[in-house]
């Protein structure tokens, strides 16, 4: 075959140097190697250094992880270069489909030329990135949950997308064709491509596809033994670790249900004191801010999620409101005790070493200022304290004595990215805002109407402001 196949090549530029013999080549190029599968058809050109004195049959095969007559048009495996021409091309069509899919590469390898090995060349194989130009519809965006009137099941999730342009309002509810889904829906928590929805008064948690927002499983319910007044969830060592008040008023029923997430079911419980709210996790360490439910209390359960064992509690100031995680702290606000207790308490800042599990710096609030909401971006710390935001690094000694943003009336805040999205409830009868601000120069970036009493915001996918 070899020997054959020598004797169609033109001789023009052969028989000029004996000493470096003449290897012609045959190889593979493409104009751009990255596409989108709207991108189609591509054209593949192979050339040969040195056109063939007959017609010759190349052979290549297709791999790679793109399915051929589904991502691609299915490819014939030969085409012909034609005697004295030095290049053929070949149409690869592209298949512009709705579904929602990662990268994939097409590799296509010239495997033989007129049936032998003899005249590839180096360049023989080229792989072609196939990108999706689909997204799921709620995949990059933000949340805003909201926990609707108590007893009336009217809780709901909004979506807006990250540029602000549309607002779609009860996204649950239209995924998943039902009406009144939920009562009281208090957190979310994210766990790979699922949101636990942890819904309060319905005493249970909505497993649904975070981009999707398709429901996936319902875990307890009012009529289940699961759940009792549940608030956060937080995911370690593969479980969920769910804070319930029990009853309100009961100091001694709180508990921390643990959740199969395999198959959405509680497996079980451990006690911990009164009134479990928000709850972090720190690789197989779960920290519980006891907030104290209908009463107050002032500690930070440590709970190993590996034994499922409170290991200390850390005490802190009364009604720990917020936490956050920055390296090895643990930043806990809590907001103090209010006026109409009878027992006003200062609000305060603490910094614990997650290492020893030890506070480490207190910083302290007048009597009167009774902080939450905190909220951290990069190095900096935000909080809200009587409808302003203030702001301070982590490695500041004191606390910011003027405010960023003032008149506010926010139910709820996080921050992403350099910017504030506070939701504002209004009156908790009519529709609620997500009031966005830039923390650059804390100006007021969009301000949307959404649903009734925002309760959170959340993000989905990522942000470039
Ligand atoms: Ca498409
Ligand atoms: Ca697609
Ligand atoms: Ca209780």
């Amino acid at each position: 075959m070899i020997t054959a196949i020598t004797g169609l090549l033109f001789t023009s530029c052969s028989d000029d140097d004996n000493d470096a013999p003449f290897e012609p080549g045959v190889g593979i190029s493409v104009s751009g190697d990255t596409v989108t599968e709207a991108d189609g058809p591509i054209t593949l050109t192979f050339t040969t250094t040195e056109a063939f004195a007959a017609d010759v049959v190349l052979t290549y095969e297709v791999s790679g992880t793109a399915t051929s007559g589904e991502d691609f048009g299915a490819l014939p495996g030969t085409l012909t270069l034609v005697s004295g021409e030095t290049t053929t091309t070949l149409e690869l069509i592209l298949n512009d489909d709705d579904e929602v899919e990662s990268s994939e590469a097409i590799v296509i390898t010239l495997t033989a030329v007129d049936g032998g090995t003899d005249f590839i060349s180096s360049t023989n194989s080229l792989t072609i990135t196939l990108t999706d130009n689909d997204s799921f519809p709620f995949e990059n965006g933000i949340l805003v949950l909201h926990e609707g009137n108590f007893g009336a099941g009217n809780a709901s999730v909004s979506f807006v997308t990250n540029d602000f342009s549309t607002v779609q309002n009860g996204i649950f509810k239209s995924a998943n064709s039902v009406d009144a889904w939920g009562d009281t829906a208090q957190s979310i928590t994210f766990n790979d491509d699922m949101a636990y929805i942890v819904v309060n008064n319905s005493q249970k948690i909505e497993v649904v596809d975070r981009y999707t927002f398709e429901t996936v499983a319902t875990i307890g319910g009012p009529s289940a033994a699961d759940f009792l007044n549940p608030r956060y969830m937080a995911v370690a060592n593969g479980k969920g670790y769910v804070t319930n008040w029990g009853d309100g008023f009961n100091p001694d029923d709180d508990f921390i249900a643990v959740v199969n997430l395999e198959d959405h079911t509680v497996e079980s419980t451990i006690a911990v004191a009164e009134g479990p709210e928000q709850i972090l996790a720190k690789d197989d360490i779960l920290y519980v801010a006891h907030q104290g439910g209908f009463g107050q209390n002032n500690i930070i359960s440590v709970i190993d999620a590996v034994t499922n064992m409170v290991t200390t509690t850390i005490t802190v100031a009364d009604r720990p409101n917020s936490m956050q995680l920055r390296n090895e702290e643990l930043w806990v606000l809590s907001g103090g005790n209010p006026a109409w207790t009878g027992n006003e308490t200062a609000g305060q800042l603490d910094k614990v070493n997650t290492t020893s599990n030890t506070v480490e710096t207190t910083l302290t609030f007048a009597l009167t200022e009774h902080p939450g909401f905190l909220s951290l971006d990069g190095d900096s710390l935000y909080y809200y304290l009587s409808g302003s935001i203030f702001s301070m690094e982590a490695m500041d000694t004191a606390l910011p004595t003027t405010a960023d943003i003032t008149d506010l009336n926010f139910y709820d805040m996080t921050v992403n990215e350099g910017r504030l999205f506070g939701v504002d409830a209004k009156d908790f009868l009519s529709n609620g805002s997500l009031e966005v601000y830039d923390l650059g120069d804390n100006s007021l970036v969009t301000s949307e109407e959404v649903s009734l009493i925002p309760t959170a915001v959340y993000f989905n996918g990522d942000f470039n402001f």
